[in-house]
């Protein structure tokens, strides 16, 4: 059967991803433990104590950086452009009104806040990398389309991740993982910028170089040396002399500024599960349309377990009937096999009980994945191989891709 090489196989300009990075992390895990610092300037880092000296800012609220605090400056400077209330309030040459708060950094409460965004963050896509403490991509396409309203996507995740764990974040959602990554920054804090497909040019154009990922300020300097002050110039820039100059990297920011980006949001470590979902236009009991959505699901599954070389052991549906009732069944399956066909029809089995009721949205997913030695070449596809991003550039002793205890991100999980 021929079938599944049949399935189409999605173009990269069709991809929909969308970057989260939370607003002031550290400083809106400290507001949600001590709400009187909400609105307050409020600076996170290390050393400003009586007597300690060193030290650097991890992060500082928006408040504070209105005085010009800013991450990875020293804690002294920082104190000079914000003194703590505590001092303040006991020095008449200083205003308290003028003062900030300081707290320092406590990586276990963070850690705890971050897992909880990501909770949320994978039972919305499929495939979901995380890139540091508060930042992470997600990958769209399988679960919606351009003609979806994808702002309003974007507004719900926002809302969600505001009400169920209380910090804000920015999001982006574009094509492109680079064009994306820009877009989340670009109306911090609490941003949600769309760039739809066809637009992504225009919306880099007029952008200082600086905002291109993995340029940083260093690089963004000795291009303005070079007459390139927008990522617009970069992008008519001398791809030869871009590269002379500034080697590989030179080359990927050129790419990047003309939206160029070729990567596939890819989680890291192995996926526990592998599910597609999709959403009817209005409720339907219509049993034929119910039965065909569940086969294509089944084969769209079957046929990207395939693609990356993975067993199965378990599958499952999910059903979700008006208002929002979800529910989901699985069943073992004989061993580890790579069967579209067997999927299919353990889906359209456990589709049964539910056949005729309204269903507003379907799904199929596949667990207890296994891998064999022949999927050996895949699996570099879900390690960390195309990171990109101007680590150099990052300060604060953290780099960009920070493997740190995310292990696997990936997968809606419907159990
Ligand atoms: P960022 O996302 O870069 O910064 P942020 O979340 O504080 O602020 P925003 O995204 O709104 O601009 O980094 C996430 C956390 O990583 C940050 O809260 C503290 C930590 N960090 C450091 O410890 N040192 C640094 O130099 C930077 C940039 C961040
Ligand atoms: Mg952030």
């Amino acid at each position: 059967m021929s079938d599944r090489e049949q399935l189409p196989v999605r173009s990269a300009d069709e991809q929909i991803v969308c970057h989260v990075d939370a607003d002031c992390f550290y400083a809106a895990c400290e507001r949600l433990r001590e709400p009187p610092l909400r609105n307050e300037p409020v600076v996170v880092g290390m050393g400003y104590e009586a007597g300690e000296t060193g030290g650097a800012v991890a992060t500082a609220s928006y408040e504070a950086r209105a005085f010009g605090v800013e991450s990875a400056m020293a804690i002294s400077t920082a104190l000079e452009l914000l003194p703590r209330k505590i001092d303040a309030a006991r020095d008449p040459e200083l205003s308290v009104d003028e003062a900030g708060f300081y707290r320092p950094v406590d990586m276990e409460y963070y850690e705890s806040v971050s897992d909880a965004v990501q909770e949320i963050l994978r039972t919305r896509a499929d495939v979901l990398r995380v890139v540091s403490i508060d930042e992470a991509y997600l990958d769209f396409s399988d679960s919606y389309s351009w003609t979806d309203d994808i702002r309003a996507v974007g507004r719900q995740l926002k809302s969600q991740i505001e009400s169920e764990v209380g910090i804000t974040v920015s999001i982006g959602i574009a094509p492109t993982m680079s064009a994306a990554k820009v877009a989340s920054d670009h109306d911090k804090p609490d941003g949600l910028v769309v760039v739809e497909p066809g637009s992504v040019q225009s919306f880099f154009d007029p952008l200082d170089v600086e905002a291109i990922h993995g340029v940083g300020p260093v690089t963004a300097g000795e291009l303005r040396e070079l007459g390139i002050e927008t990522a617009g110039d970069l992008a008519e820039g001398d791809p030869g002399e871009l590269a002379d100059q500034f080697g590989e990297r030179g080359k990927r920011v050129y790419r990047f500024a003309r939206g160029e980006d070729q990567r596939e949001v890819t989680p890291r470590g192995k996926p526990k599960s592998l599910s597609r979902e999709s959403a009817f236009g209005e409720p339907t009991a219509d049993r034929d349309q119910q039965r065909e959505q569940l086969r294509a699901l089944a084969r769209d599954v079957a046929n990207r377990a395939r693609r990356r070389g993975v067993l199965y052991r378990t599958a499952g549906i999910k059903v979700v009937t008006p208002p929002f009732d979800v529910q989901s069944r699985a069943k073992s399956l004989p061993g580890p096999v790579e069967d579209w066909e067997l999927l299919e029809s353990v889906a359209l089995g456990l589709f049964e009980e539910f056949e005729g009721q309204p269903v507003r949205k379907l799904g199929v997913k596949i667990s207890k994945l296994a891998f064999t030695d022949e999927t050996q070449p895949t699996l570099a596809h879900w390690r960390d191989d195309t990171e990109s991003g101007g680590s150099e550039e990052l300060s604060g002793g953290r780099t960009e891709a920070d493997d740190s205890g995310t292990g696997q991100r990936s997968i809606t999980e419907f159990e």
